[in-house]
């Protein structure tokens, strides 16, 4: 997964930084965003959810607010839609902070744009960075995912058509599992 931002608070006081998919974004209104995120995960999940936009500065709004606990966005390009304990991981990732121990799990049944697999913070391919695409996927994420994650490829390049640990070794190795 790559999020081209940082969401600094959970709720509904979305804070972003770091706006480098801002300017692709910055045009999108509400009912494109709506159809970005149509297939990015169950219908019920996205009919509940709190729907976050990002405004022409990078920052994260709250264009709705929902009441079953899902967060879903675009940040860049690839469709998410995450649950309470994965935005909590996701701040964690963005500020470099400990990872909160919970379980946590996202949708991006579209798939993502592209992420270097052993570098959290990359934002684009690099010769070295082992660069890495996957389809429509969920993803499970936390240390308290860890013990799911035995078994799987730990490798920096590996078969994103097959379950694989992305960014192993690091405090944010997470599952993620193709679903197509
Ligand atoms: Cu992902």
């Amino acid at each position: 997964m790559k999020w081209t931002f940082a969401i600094l608070a959970a709720g509904l006081s979305f804070v972003a930084a770091i706006p480098i998919a801002a300017a692709q974004h910055a045009t999108m209104t509400d009912q494109e965003l709506m159809a970005k995120l149509k297939d990015a995960a169950p219908a019920a999940v996205l009919k509940g959810a709190t729907i976050l936009t990002m405004g022409p500065g990078g920052q994260m709004k709250a264009i709705k607010a929902g009441t079953n606990g899902w967060t879903c966005m675009d940040p860049g390009g690839a469709p998410i839609c995450a649950d309470e304990a994965a935005m909590e991981w996701a701040n964690a990732w963005k500020a470099k902070r400990p990872a909160p121990q919970k379980l946590g799990f996202i949708y991006m049944l579209n798939g993502d744009n592209g992420t270097s697999n052993t570098d959290p913070y990359a934002t684009e391919e690099t010769s070295d960075n082992n660069w890495i695409k996957t389809g429509s996927h969920v993803m499970i994420v936390d240390a308290e995912a860890k013990s799911m994650m035995q078994g799987y490829p730990r490798s920096a390049k590996p078969d994103p058509a097959k379950p694989y640990v992305m960014w192993p070794g690091t405090p944010y190795e997470h599952l993620m599992l193709p679903v197509k």
